[in-house]
């Protein structure tokens, strides 16, 4: 696997923040009103009213037991993150598309993926 290891350590420092934000009692594991409360500012007015939080949750929730565990949370939150809305793909297209022809190529794709990680596993 291709890591880069220093955003993937600062990812996980603000996972953590995050984590304790939602945990208010500290007990290591989000209930669902934890959740609701804890989401209270991260999305807009509109959005918060409308989201069937009980149906977000049961997503996020795994393993059914009605709790988030760091880990249901992190894999929850880093989706998230990393879900691509149109506009961030046409962004992330033209980055790798380097001779803008519309298509990318290996060559392209290399290319990028050379300037943006650390850590490749061929030398
Ligand atoms: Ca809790
Ligand atoms: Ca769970």
């Amino acid at each position: 696997m291709i890591v880069n290891l220093k955003a993937a350590t600062s990812e996980l420092e603000e996972l953590n923040a995050m984590f304790e934000h939602f945990d208010t009692n500290n007990d290591g594991y989000i209930s669902p009103e934890e959740m609701k409360i804890g989401m209270k500012g991260l999305m807009d007015t509109w959005e918060y009213e409308n989201t069937d939080w009980q149906e977000y949750f049961d997503a996020i929730d795994v393993d059914r037991n009605g709790l988030l565990s760091y880990s249901e949370f992190a894999t929850a939150a880093f989706s998230r993150a990393h879900m691509l809305t149109e506009k961030n793909i046409d962004a992330v297209f033209a980055v790798f598309d380097s001779d803008g022809d519309g298509s990318i190529g290996v060559e392209e794709l290399k290319e990028a993926f050379h300037g943006h990680l650390q850590n490749c596993e061929e030398d």
